[in-house]
């Protein structure tokens, strides 16, 4: 079998998305996500000028040597737009692979580990009323699960809450620039303890609550915050802190023992060495789009395992369906899964990228289909048609630039 054709396809339905399809001189095709958000074009060009040429006509069952050629061989390793570039590629090879064998992905891996994986889901309000009620509504749909991110008072908008009604007609939502939102530890640090005691006493004791800090603070902050939330028994703090320096963890793990989560900007094992070999974190929140496909999602959680590290795949809306598909085959073999995010598609998301994973209340499967199960029609794709987009970006009270 040779790899006759690579196509790179970009659509928008509700979204941007890069996804990869690799077509095979023997018929058989599979499919890939490669999406940056808000540097999704960066991917496209990586691919198609400098990765694509030097696959035609190879062998698309020798993952692993094309994982190394793409990698070793480009001698500039690792960062997100390469790793992007190469988990398209990859998670695209092990859907041709796995439908040669006739078998869903998950087979292949090792077999199913489980019959269902748990997922969370997102919950936000402005208040701490309107966090109680989504919460309770996430609920009443049967998670067991759900992260909850509350509005600070003072501020109009900010991570996980709903862009205000100043926003809409702002100059860079004109012009189609980055959003700026205003931030402040301090308050934060203040409001949030509030905000899950109210929910305890909503919601009880049998949810699984969980809260994403978004990288915004400093170590000792994050510290704090994790000692301030033992008392509501957290089943993780994500992104605390930002993990350029991942020795940082380190202070906040003497301090607290709310359990910590981190990774979902990680690109490499070697992001996530020092927090996993040190047991700074208790959940890797790497996936198959950032961090190098199946290839280099399976040697994370391998490497993850010895040191008591559960798996959490990162799923937001901008993980597309195909990736999200990919990383449930893998959720449903790895031995030590943790939690799966799902913060939900758009019905276009659905419509253009069909799959065979599905939703049960609070709980996710990746099918029965041959291969990774998700596909994409191209016809439909070409409706959505690319529009420049960014993340929002972020200031402390007296303008200087911070962590969004
Ligand atoms: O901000 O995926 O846990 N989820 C997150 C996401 C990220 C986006 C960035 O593209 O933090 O919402
Ligand atoms: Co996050």
């Amino acid at each position: 079998m040779k790899i006759k054709e690579i196509r790179v396809i970009v659509t928008s339905p509700g979204r941007n998305f890069v996804t990869v399809k690799i077509i095979t001189d023997e018929g058989l095709y599979g499919i890939g996500d490669a999406t940056v958000n808000g540097r999704e074009l960066a991917v496209v060009a990586y691919l198609e000028e400098h990765v694509i040429p030097c696959l035609i006509g190879r062998d698309p069952m020798q993952i692993e040597d094309i994982w190394q050629y793409l990698y070793r061989g480009a001698y500039w390793r690792r960062g997100p737009i390469t790793m992007a570039a190469i988990s398209g590629i990859d998670t695209a090879l092990w859907d041709i692979k796995a439908k040669a064998a006739n078998m869903p992905l998950y087979q292949l891996l090792g077999g199913a580990s489980r019959t269902k994986i748990m997922a969370y889901a997102h919950a936000q309000g402005r208040t701490i009323e309107e966090v109680a009620d989504a919460v309770l509504a996430k609920k009443e749909q049967g998670f067991v699960a759900i992260r909850a991110q509350s509005g600070v008072p003072g501020f109009e908008s900010i991570y996980g809450i709903g862009s205000s009604k100043g926003a809409k007609n702002s100059e860079a939502r004109i012009k189609n620039l980055p959003k700026e939102e205003v931030w402040s530890t301090s308050k934060y640090l203040r409001h949030i303890p509030k905000v899950f005691e109210r929910l305890r006493d909503v919601v009880g004791w049998d949810t699984h609550l969980l809260h994403d800090a978004h990288h915004r603070l400093t170590p000792i902050e994050a510290a704090r915050l994790g000692k301030d939330l033992e008392p509501y028994r957290l089943f993780w703090l994500e992104d605390a802190v930002p993990a350029e320096l991942p020795e940082g963890y380190r202070i906040i793990r003497e301090h607290t023992t709310t359990p910590i989560a981190l990774g979902e900007v990680f690109n490499t094992i070697w992001d996530a060495r020092t927090v996993i070999e040190e047991q700074l974190i208790d959940y890797i929140r790497t996936t198959s789009v950032h961090a190098g496909g199946v290839t280099g999602l399976r040697r994370i959680f391998d490497f993850a395992a010895i040191y008591h590290v559960r798996t959490a795949c990162h799923g937001p809306t901008d993980v597309s369906p195909v990736a999200m598909g990919a990383n449930l085959h893998i959720d449903l073999w790895v031995p030590n899964f943790g939690i799966q995010e799902i913060s939900g598609y758009r019905e276009e998301t659905h419509e253009v990228f069909p799959h065979a994973w599905s939703q049960d209340g609070g709980f996710l499967h990746p099918g029965e289909a041959i291969g990774h199960g998700v596909d994409i029609d191209e016809e439909l794709a070409r409706k959505y048609p690319y529009k420049r987009s960014y993340l929002p970006v972020n200031r402390l009270e007296d303008g200087t630039l911070w962590h969004w």
